[in-house]
């Protein structure tokens, strides 16, 4: 299906969206895409799935949830297939290598809200606080990213966990985006122009797209805005410590690299 062939798929009913604050936002139109990456999920999926849909259901506008899955070991894909056949506005797609950024730039290209929002399957961060990243709570935000270290945030982390994001994250300011504290989390709003112009210059699959992606946005002006956010740490990961930093620090040199040969422009 392409990215604008889904508006009878969409969760709710026609409904008034005027108090969003968009003129050009029709009602039949999608307001919000849900973009979850999903690798080895067969067991957090489904809840985190009923909480995503429950809170959609729960709004005035359009919505629709894309789960994107890869290279899964377990039966993600399937478990995600058969449920999804009870929510026509719940889409599952499958890449056939594996890669978190791979996932999410599918998923964000094929959705067709006028936001997209990037959501780990986790939840760590409860889905309600998606509104904190859309208007009217923010203006008309190009990029909202959720981020720990902004000062209203409530976190709750291992400290052990909190000092290696960090040190990554001091990484990134140095090398590649000074000034912003969280490039990680899983929480992260686009705007529908901006996620066309960001997603198909991404080169990087694996988990430092983040930071990539973010460099795209800046260096074409996109204004990212920093959104407190409530978290609470889930030590399930697809993370391999040693393996991933080392390759999320290698992944910063590449941006750099990119971007003087102008892959970005
Ligand atoms: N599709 C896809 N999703 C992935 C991949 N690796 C991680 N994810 C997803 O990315 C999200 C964050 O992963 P998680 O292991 O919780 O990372 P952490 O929260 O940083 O420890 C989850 O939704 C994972 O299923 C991958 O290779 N493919
Ligand atoms: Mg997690």
């Amino acid at each position: 299906m392409t990215a604008n062939g889904s508006s009878q798929t969409s969760l709710q009913p026609a409904s008034a969206t005027a108090t969003l604050g968009h003129a050009e936002l029709q009602p039949a139109d999608i307001f919000l895409s849900i973009i979850i990456p999903a690798h080895n999920e067969e067991h957090r999926l489904i809840p985190t799935l009923e909480k995503v849909l429950a809170f959609v259901h729960s709004q005035s506008w359009k919505s629709e949830v894309l789960v994107v899955e890869n290279g899964s070991a377990d039966r993600t894909f399937e478990v995600a297939s058969e449920f999804a056949k009870g929510f026509p506005a719940l889409r599952v797609l499958r890449e056939s290598q594996r890669g978190k950024g791979l996932a999410v730039r599918r998923g964000m290209l094929e959705a067709a809200g006028r936001f997209r929002f990037l959501c780990d399957a986790d939840l760590s961060m409860p889905i309600e606080n998606v509104l904190r990243f859309l208007p009217p709570a923010l203006g008309d935000p190009d990029v909202a990213i959720g981020s720990r270290e902004a000062a209203d945030s409530d976190v709750t982390e291992p400290a052990r966990r909190r000092r290696m994001g960090r040190m990554f994250n001091r990484l990134v300011r140095w090398l590649v985006l000074p000034g912003i504290r969280d490039t990680q989390c899983g929480f992260k709003c686009f705007s529908a122009e901006a996620a066309r112009f960001i997603f198909p210059r991404q080169q990087l699959v694996g988990m430092s797209f983040d930071v990539e992606v973010l460099y795209i946005a800046r260096r074409a002006g996109y204004r990212i805005i920093e959104v407190p956010i409530t978290w609470q740490y889930d030590a399930d990961t697809r993370v391999r410590f040693v393996r991933d930093s080392m390759r999320m620090a290698g992944d910063l040199l590449t941006i750099r690299r990119n971007a003087r040969r102008g892959i970005y422009d």
